[in-house]
């Protein structure tokens, strides 16, 4: 099948605690790029892949459990970086896993390289896999591993 007969897939992207602050603090943590650019980065990039990205943020957990429920039928994947609640989160969990959509996990820092509560991720069991340690760059190979995924 030719690159334009491809169906377009739709990948819920969902941001977690505190990232509405990328950019704007500890750049020598998470970086200096922003998540308006990380958004538009995506947009681009799935684009190429002809895929198309719904971004949305939310210090709330219930509000990203929500997101996820209303992903079932809406969208054929999705890429989250859950932020804090990665290490505390069993209901984010329970709901990628009720939705049955295929999830990728990606963080922005290696989260194996810092504190040890940070080692554990309540998503990882339930996700096809994580890509954690390459900033911004972790968005952008998440949605190739999950376009790429989801169109075997
Ligand atoms: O490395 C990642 O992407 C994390 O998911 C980021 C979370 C952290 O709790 C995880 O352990 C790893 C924190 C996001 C906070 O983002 C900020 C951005 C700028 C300034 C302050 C916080």
């Amino acid at each position: 099948m030719g690159l334009e007969e491809l169906p377009l897939i739709s990948v819920l992207v969902l941001h977690g605690p505190n990232l509405n602050l990328l950019g704007k603090r500890e750049p020598e943590i998470y970086g200096s790029v922003t998540l308006d650019a990380i958004n538009r980065l995506l947009a681009e990039e799935a684009q190429k892949l002809q895929a198309k990205t719904s971004p949305l943020q939310s210090n709330h957990e219930g509000v990203l459990v929500d997101a996820i429920q209303a992903a079932h039928g809406e969208h054929q994947g999705i890429l989250i970086n859950a932020g804090a609640y990665t290490h505390t989160s069993v209901a984010i969990r329970d709901a990628i896993t009720a939705v049955n959509i295929p999830t990728v996990e990606v963080h922005l820092s290696n989260i194996y390289q810092r504190e040890t509560f940070r080692h554990h991720s309540y998503i990882a069991a339930v996700a096809i896999g994580q890509i954690s340690g390459f900033g911004a760059n972790s968005y952008r190979l998440g949605l190739q591993a999950l376009v790429d995924y989801l169109r075997q």
